[in-house]
């Protein structure tokens, strides 16, 4: 009896443990890095489809809880009858006063069923507390269900549990692109020092220019506080649409970069809270390997109406400041790989991964901030400047509201009639 009741205790606590472990939702877990490029973090389909996917066996559970309670109700019953049948007989023992040996065996006997009928009634308390457990239960698994409706309903269109990738491949974008592809997504690409392949966002235009999306802001969702480690193999989420943000990966930035002996540009592409779009061109623009700390070079600033920010700015503190807020040439810093040239840690009080020098006129993978205006106080614990800056264009107490930054070689920049046509091209407007 008591074993029968400890199993069920046993199953309640699995059944509770594992159904709250089900609400906090297990797939978040695994949507890190980790997890590779191409996969959307759990949308309500997929909640809903591991709900369901969780139901049955839930179900199951219950009803074998049940049996167990069915069970365990019939041995209450019979012993029931037991106890009355034994209490007739120890009766009609004292009312045929028998000799002793009878009486005294009567008498032990009603001890033993009084005994057991505080078992029983203790055992009785315990079930009943039970089913009050269960059904507070049953309450809870309609209350699932009826939420894993709702979401069921919410998906009206077809779950996208795997992302459309194109099939496609080349070295880089340019490659996809000259191979006839001419839309934008999401492409596999090898460039030639690669081991192997990896996924990256193409963006191609009308004029058959494949731009490989080295990183992208959006809306903040994406947190770019992040580790030497993360910076280096990659963060944030790639879409077929352009819709989320992410930072592809120093590795993979510098396997683009160093594969080929064609000079690649660097674009820089801003649009700040107003809706106002600039953008900035550096050519020969190369990372280094992670031997070399990831370091940015660049020939030249290429032009572009937002300015020479990665040249550095005065702002006027002091004569040096041009100087060592300057970034070609700089590795790149974390938290906790300072690879600067300042005193303290600037990737630390920053909260970013960037070519930190002493420490910046342009810091895209900053921290953002919605309406773009911020101060000293909301910058936090140090106080610098650390949202999405790029001074030339607005102060550093202006964080920009989108980024992207995307590479391309440089004989196919001026497709489609100069730099005019990139202005015009950029952010999917218009035909030359
Ligand atoms: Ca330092």
């Amino acid at each position: 009896m008591a074993v029968s009741l400890f199993a069920t205790a046993g199953i309640l606590f699995i059944l509770f443990t594992g159904s709250s472990a089900q609400i906090r939702g297990d797939n978040l877990q695994t949507c890190n890095m980790n997890d590779g490029f191409g996969k959307y973090c759990p949308t309500t389909c997929g909640v809903a489809d591991y709900m369901f996917r969780y139901i049955p066996v839930v179900d199951e559970e219950l009803t074998s809880m049940q049996n167990e309670l069915e069970t365990i109700a019939n041995l209450t019953q019979g012993a029931d009858e037991k106890i009355e049948y034994m209490k007739d007989s120890a009766t009609s023992a004292q009312k045929s006063s028998q000799p002793d040996p009878y009486y005294k065996r009567s008498s032990s006997m009603l001890d033993d069923v009084l005994r057991f009928e505080k078992t029983f009634i203790a055992q009785e308390q315990q079930l009943l507390e039970l089913q009050s457990v269960i059904s507070s239960n049953e309450r809870r698994m309609a209350d699932l269900k009826k939420m894993a409706l709702q979401l069921q309903q919410k998906c009206s269109q077809p779950c996208r549990d795997t992302v459309q990738i194109q099939t496609l491949t080349g070295t880089d974008c340019q490659d996809v692109a000259n191979k006839g592809a001419t839309t934008s997504g999401l492409y596999y690409v090898k460039p030639a020092k690669a081991q192997e392949q990896f996924l990256v966002y193409c963006e191609i235009d009308s004029f058959g220019r494949g731009f490989t999306v080295i990183q992208r802001r959006q809306d903040g969702s994406v947190d770019f506080s992040k580790d030497w480690i993360q910076y280096k193999e990659g963060f944030g989420y790639l879409s077929p649409d352009d819709t989320t943000e992410f930072w592809l990966g120093n590795e993979k930035i510098h396997l683009l970069t160093t594969s080929s002996s064609l000079p690649t540009v660097l674009r820089v592409e801003l649009v700040d809270w107003d809706g106002n779009k600039k953008y900035a061109d550096y050519n020969m623009f190369r990372i280094g390997s992670e031997a070399d700390m990831y370091r940015l070079t660049y020939g030249y600033y290429f032009g572009g109406d937002a300015g020479d920010a990665f040249d550095g700015f005065d702002f006027g503190d002091d004569p040096s400041d041009k100087f060592y807020t300057s970034h070609n040439g700089m590795q790149f810093s974390t938290h906790d790989k300072d690879n600067d040239k300042y005193a303290g840690n600037c990737a630390q009080q920053d909260g970013s991964g960037w070519w930190m020098n002493r420490c910046h006129a342009a810091h895209l993978n900053g921290k953002y901030y919605t309406g773009g205006r911020y101060t000293e106080k909301d910058a936090g614990e140090y106080g610098f400047d650390n949202g999405i800056i790029w001074v030339t264009w607005h102060s550093r107490w202006y964080s920009l509201k989108e980024t992207t930054m995307k590479i391309i070689p440089l004989s196919r920049i001026t497709a489609g009639g100069g730099q005019q046509t990139g202005i015009k091209q950029f952010g999917g407007l218009g035909d030359a």
